[in-house]
C-alpha cells in the first residue's frame, strides 16, 4: 500500500468518525492531529512539491478579521498556481491553530515558526504577518508586514520575502506586496509594482462599470439598475428608502435611507442592486461614496453561484451565496466620504457566477445617502 492509498484510508476513517468525535469532545484533540496528518500526507504522496502553510495574519483593530482574509488571499492564490502543495483548506490551518492554541505573528521568533512549521505541518514554507489600520490615518491605509521563510533545511531557515511597510492604498496589498512575495517563492523577476498599479489604473479609468451606480437616471422613482422594493419587508421605494435629489444639490440624485430608531435598532435597511456577471477568479474593484448623520453603513458585494432546486433541473434553479465583500463604512458624519476597496470572488468549491451590490444602514436613526457606486474589473483571470 502506497503513502496515498493509506492516506485516503486514514481521510475516510477519520470521515466516518467525525459524528462519534462530535459527541466526545476529549478525543478532538487527536482528532485535529490526525486530520493534520492525513491532509499533509496525502499532499506529501501527490508530488515533490514543497508544502505551504499560509497563516490568518494578526489584525487586532478588528479583532482579526481582516488578517483573515489576507491569509485566506494567499492560500487562494497558492492553490490556484499549484507550484506548491497548501492544506486542503485555509479552515484547516485555522482549526489547528486553533486546537493547539498557535498564533504567528511578525512577534514570533523563527525557531518558533520553524517548529510549526516543520513538526506540526510537516512542512517546509511558512507565510505569516500582520495588518494594521495605520494610527489615525484615512481607511485605506494600513501597517502591513509579511514574512515568507523557506524552513526546508532544519535549523536554517531561508527568507524568501520579508516587508514591512505603510501601504497608501489597500488595493497595494494583493497586488503589490502579496504579488511580490508570491513572486519571490515563485523565483520569478517581480514585476515593476508601478506598472502593475498603472495598469490596474488604467483598467479602473476605461472599463465599464457593471453597475450603474450613479442614480442619474430611471423611472417612476427607482432608479436604473436597482430594485424596486427595498427593506426587510421589501416594500417599494419612496419611504424608507428614497430616490432622490442631494441635498442642496438639486443636480445630483443619490438615494437616502431614512430610519427611525425601531428600524435602526432591529433589521436596518438595505437595497440591492440588480445582478451583474462575474468571472470567478477575476479581481475587481468596488468604489461608492456616502453620507450619514448618525445610522452606520456598510456596504456588500454578494456573489452567487447556482445550483439545482429541490425537483432538480436547470428550470428551478436556486442562486446560492458563496462570496461576500463586506464594507464597514467609517467617517465623521455629515460629510461624503469615498469607499475603495479591491475583491476576488473565489470559492473552494463553487463557481460566483453573478453578484449584485447591498447597500444597508442600521444602528442609530437618521439618513444615509450613497452615489457613485462602481464595479469594474481591473484584473483578468489568471
Ligand atoms: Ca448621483
Amino acid at each position: 500500500m502506497g503513502k496515498k492509498e493509506i492516506a485516503i484510508v486514514r481521510q475516510s476513517f477519520f470521515v466516518g468518525w467525525t459524528a462519534w468525535f462530535f459527541f466526545f469532545p476529549i478525543f478532538s484533540w487527536a482528532a485535529a492531529v490526525w486530520l493534520g496528518a492525513a491532509i499533509v500526507i496525502a499532499s506529501d504522496a501527490k508530488n515533490k512539491k514543497k508544502v505551504a502553510i499560509p497563516f490568518d495574519f494578526v489584525s487586532t483593530f478588528d479583532q482579526g478579521r481582516y488578517g483573515q482574509t489576507v491569509g485566506e488571499m494567499i492560500w487562494t492564490k497558492l492553490a490556484r498556481q499549484g507550484e506548491f502543495v497548501v492544506p486542503e483548506s485555509i479552515e484547516d490551518v485555522r482549526d489547528y491553530c486553533r486546537s493547539h492554541q498557535i498564533t504567528v505573528s511578525p512577534a514570533t521568533d523563527l525557531a518558533t515558526v520553524e517548529r510549526i512549521v516543520r513538526t506540526d505541518f510537516d512542512a517546509q514554507i511558512g507565510i505569516w504577518g500582520q495588518v494594521e489600520r495605520a494610527p489615525g490615518a484615512a481607511s485605506d491605509v494600513y501597517d502591513l508586514t509579511i514574512w515568507c521563510v523557506d524552513f526546508s533545511t532544519p535549523s536554517a531557515p531561508k527568507v524568501v520575502y520579508q516587508t514591512k511597510v505603510r501601504t497608501r492604498t489597500v488595493s497595494e496589498i494583493p497586488h503589490q506586496y502579496v504579488a511580490a512575495m508570491l513572486d519571490a517563492l515563485n523565483q520569478r523577476p517581480s514585476a515593476d509594482p508601478s506598472k502593475t498599479r498603472a495598469t490596474a489604473e488604467k483598467k479602473r479609468r476605461t472599463g465599464p462599470s457593471l453597475v450603474i451606480g450613479d442614480f442619474q437616471r430611471g423611472d417612476r422613482g427607482v432608479p436604473a439598475g436597482w430594485e424596486e422594493v427595498a427593506g426587510q419587508q421589501r416594500e417599494p421605494l419612496g419611504g424608507l428608502v428614497r430616490w432622490d435629489d442631494e441635498r442642496g444639490n438639486s443636480a445630483n440624485k443619490v438615494m437616502r435611507f431614512t430610519l427611525d430608531r425601531k428600524v435602526a435598532e432591529n433589521e436596518g435597511v438595505m437595497y440591492y442592486s440588480r445582478r451583474f456577471p462575474i468571472r470567478p477568479g477575476a479581481t475587481y474593484r468596488f468604489q461608492g461614496r456616502w453620507r450619514s448623520n448618525g445610522p452606520a453603513a456598510k456596504i456588500f458585494v454578494k456573489c452567487y453561484d447556482e445550483q439545482p432546486g429541490p425537483y432538480g433541473g436547470t428550470a428551478t434553479k436556486q442562486p446560492r451565496e458563496v462570496y461576500r465583500c463586506q464594507m464597514n463604512l467609517k467617517g465623521e458624519p455629515n460629510v461624503w466620504h469615498t469607499y475603495t476597496e479591491d475583491f476576488t470572488p473565489n470559492h473552494p468549491q463553487y463557481s460566483p457566477r453573478w453578484g449584485r451590490v447591498m447597500l444597508y444602514a442600521y444602528l442609530k436613526p437618521g439618513d444615509v445617502e450613497f452615489d457613485d457606486v462602481v464595479v469594474q474589473q481591473i484584473q483578468s483571470t489568471p
